[in-house]
């Protein structure tokens, strides 16, 4: 996959019909693919040009579409190799037809991520830059899709070469006890344990806006659970806005998983609705409730709901021993039918808890506050700086913080520069995972086979 003499071709656009649809070739024989596909055109042909004409197929002469032709000659490209795009009307027909035209003369199908891998590998993007583009593509919400932007302009991959940087200039005066240690004298232990804290302190921040990060570009599962009839469905309708899940007053009302995505407190969230729990002899009804569990294993968060007129039951009791109290809200429901003097009482019962009712909308908002709360940590704040997206980096970063602390204890306990070095370059390593210095190849194919293609 690293070799990239092939000129690449691919359709870029979605497929289905479409305003525009457009046709990349990169490599170089893209110009000389334009040339023969494309009339009429200038002799030479210069770069950063808009040409308008027709794409013609050469053997038959026929006008395949009235199009644009976009130039970029190397490496002032998205690929840094000379690209040709062809702008034409946006039908699939046309587009397979264009296509293979161009690998008619001298192309070959692109990969997934095969443009935005070879603008990596010549340098255009570093990785955490290139993963951005799946994101940016892939974004669903206005803040993830604001985390990819600033991820794809340089971001994170700034905050990590600071990071390299400052732990290179560490290696060097490290390094320089190797060999000469008579002319640069004792080395000074304590300021090295010094800078080194600071480098786990740095890394240790950065670590810190991962949940922030993952839960924003990966969004969260909610499931709602609960006895039959104490209002999951009225819930999630009320959470929507909108009559998605049928209400009734008939306890096993719900029987299926009900999956509907809403934005809370900014992070992308499914929001399932299931099965009231309860023993059963309705089969229809026994496969929901089962489903009902195996939603709750998937779950990042359970909302419990309890009736407040209802009060703790038994049959709830029951049900919260066995769930991961972590990962559980508790959710008073249908407080409008509780006197509010009454509830001091249900927290005595259950608690930490929210009160709501979805009847009439009482207390949402603090709600989906809890809801964020809980999720994201009690004592977040929206990070400022450079913000950790994805599980890769959170290892790459955790790795960088386990070398660190190798090389502190063998500071503190003063052992010869060599053995620090060897885990501050192992640090060094783990951070130029995320930019790519240090990555192998099969991380990197891994990485872009999830592209599209095209992209
Ligand atoms: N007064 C009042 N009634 C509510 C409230 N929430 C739900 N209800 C009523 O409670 C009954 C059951 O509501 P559902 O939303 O269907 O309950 P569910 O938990 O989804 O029930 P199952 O699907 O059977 O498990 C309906 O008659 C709702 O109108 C509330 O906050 N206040
Ligand atoms: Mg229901």
């Amino acid at each position: 996959m690293f070799a990239s003499e092939d000129t690449i071709a691919a359709i870029a656009t979605p497929p289905g019909e479409g305003g525009v649809g457009i046709v990349r070739v990169s490599g170089t024989r893209a110009w000389e693919i334009a040339r023969r596909l494309f009339q009429p055109l200038p002799a030479p042909l210069e770069s950063h040009r808009v040409y308008v004409g027709w794409i013609v197929a050469p053997d038959s002469g026929e006008r395949i579409d009235r199009a644009l032709l976009l130039t970029f000659r190397a490496p002032r490209s998205y690929t840094g190799e000379d690209v040709v795009e062809f702008s034409c009307h946006g039908g699939m027909v046309l587009l397979r037809r264009v296509l293979r035209l161009t690998l008619q003369h001298g192309a070959r199908l692109a990969q997934p991520g095969e443009f935005t891998l070879r603008a990596f590998l010549n340098g255009r993007l570093d990785l955490a830059q290139a993963e951005a583009v799946a994101d940016l593509v892939r974004a669903r919400t206005e803040s993830a899709q604001r985390l990819a932007a600033r991820q794809h302009e340089g971001e994170l991959s700034r905050a990590i070469h600071a990071l390299r940087e400052a732990l290179i200039a560490l290696l060097a005066q490290v390094e320089a006890h190797l060999d000469f240690s008579d002319d640069v004298g004792e080395m000074d232990y304590a300021h090295l344990q010094e800078q080194i804290r600071h480098l786990i302190a740095r890394c240790q921040s950065l670590l810190a806006t991962a949940r922030y990060g993952r839960l924003t570009r990966e969004g969260a599962t909610v499931v709602l659970a609960g006895r039959p009839n104490v209002g999951k469905s009225s819930l999630m309708n009320a959470l929507l806005g909108e009559e998605r899940a049928i209400v009734t007053d008939i306890p096993g009302t719900t029987r299926d998983v009900i999956k509907e995505s809403l934005q809370i407190e900014g992070i992308p969230v499914q929001l399932w609705d299931t099965a009231g729990l309860r023993e059963t002899a309705d089969i229809v009804e026994r496969f929901g409730v089962e489903r009902t569990h195996r939603s709750l294993q998937q779950a990042d968060l359970i909302l419990y709901l309890l009736s407040a007129p209802d009060g703790y039951t038994p049959e709830d009791q029951q049900l919260l021993a066995r769930l991961p109290s972590e990962r559980t809200l508790l959710v008073w429901n249908k407080c409008d039918l509780l006197p509010e003097g009454k509830r001091a009482q249900l927290l005595q019962q259950a608690s930490p808890a929210v009160f709501v009712s979805a009847l009439t909308g009482w207390n949402l908002s603090q709600l989906r506050e809890a809801i964020g709360e809980k999720l994201l940590g009690s004592d977040w704040t929206t990070p400022e700086g450079a913000i950790v997206t994805s599980e890769r980096h959170q290892l790459a970063l955790q790795g960088a913080v386990e070398s660190l602390q190798q090389a502190l204890q063998s500071a503190e306990e003063a052992l010869p520069a060599e053995l620090v070095s060897v885990d501050l370059r192992g640090a060094l390593d783990a951070l130029g995972l995320i930019t790519g210095e240090t990555v192998t190849e099969d991380i990197v194919e891994r990485i872009f086979s999830d592209f599209c293609i095209g992209k």
